[in-house]
């Protein structure tokens, strides 16, 4: 991580736990806008294929048609000493590591040096470094860009929205990072739970709509499939998770599918880097052995 802006050597990939040894997400340092009517050059995503919060951003990126607008570099899907790494200099600012963008933007900054980050290239610095803020400004700010005419926040759906992305954050989404870096029994079963508990909702939910506020895509939708998208290929067994695969659930299964096909979701899911990404974080997997199944998702 960076402290007062210079790189600390003792890194880990695991965050903060609290006593209990719950895993505990730092909270994100960036949290600005984008200038209103949004020139087509001006912003740029860094982001990596394992992350699902990273990927969540790409796939609004796709579904909003802003290829075109808002360019994007991918790091590498190991995470090194230094955290984050491109395989050769970014595009913007020749570095070689995430976190120099970090330092370059605050010469003070201390946290961790995570993707996905909203980069203005008139200003060479962060915008945002927090995914939810991030689809938002996609999903609202950059419509006079946007190819494709769709609205994944529509108004009258906003309040079941937030509740929803609640329950899938706090359930799904966190919750199996909570089980696969527990560092109690307790803390790691409080995990499990919840994922289980999390998916058979969901699971209920889908029984008989298309998705999960109804007939429309919504951000719900992309906030649950970057979590399914993972699932068999790394947290059932990297995490731990194991009651159950996606693939063992009827409806969420067809429907993580569903999302799948649509246009430009493909490109968004790399299952290599997914694979590598999670199968080499050492103190879970001290072998760095990845995997080479499943063989379909
Ligand atoms: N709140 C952030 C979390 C992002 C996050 O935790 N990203 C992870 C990858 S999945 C990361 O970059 N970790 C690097 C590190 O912790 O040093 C968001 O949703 O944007």
């Amino acid at each position: 991580m960076l402290r007062n802006g210079q790189w600390v050597e003792n890194w880990q990939p695991i965050q903060q736990k609290s006593e209990d040894g719950d895993f505990i997400r730092q909270s994100s340092g960036f949290r600005d806008g984008v200038v209103a009517n949004a020139p087509a050059d001006r912003y740029h995503l860094y982001v990596a294929y394992i992350c699902p919060w990273a990927c969540r951003t790409l796939m609004l990126r796709k579904l909003k048609g802003l290829e075109h607008a808002i360019s994007v570099s991918v790091v590498n899907p190991v995470l090194t000493e230094q955290g984050w790494a491109f395989a050769q200099p970014e595009e913007n600012m020749q570095k070689n590591y995430m976190h120099q963008l970090y330092s370059h933007s605050d010469s003070r900054y201390t946290g961790r040096a995570t993707v996905p980050v909203l980069w203005d290239k008139y200003e060479q610095k962060i915008v945002n470094n927090e995914s939810a803020d991030i689809i938002k400004i996609l999903n609202d700010d950059f419509t006079h860009l946007a190819k494709n005419d769709i609205n994944l926040r529509p108004s009258h759906l906003a309040g079941e929205m937030a509740s929803i992305n609640q329950y899938i954050y706090d359930k799904i989404n966190n919750g199996v990072y909570r089980a696969g870096f527990a560092s109690s029994q307790q803390a790691y079963e409080r995990g499990y739970q919840d994922v289980f508990e999390g998916l058979y909702t969901m699971e209920q939910k889908l029984a008989n709509q298309t998705y999960l506020l109804g007939e429309h895509l919504t951000e719900s939708d992309i906030r649950l499939f970057v979590t399914l998208i993972r699932f068999d290929l790394a947290y059932y067994s990297i995490f731990k998770c194991n009651k159950k695969r996606i693939s063992d659930y009827n409806k969420l299964h067809a429907y993580m599918h569903r999302i799948y096909q649509l246009p430009g979701i493909k490109q968004t899911v790399n299952a290599e880097h997914i694979k590598q990404g999670y199968y080499s974080i050492k103190t879970l997997n001290p072998s760095g052995i990845v995997p080479l199944g499943p063989d379909s998702i």
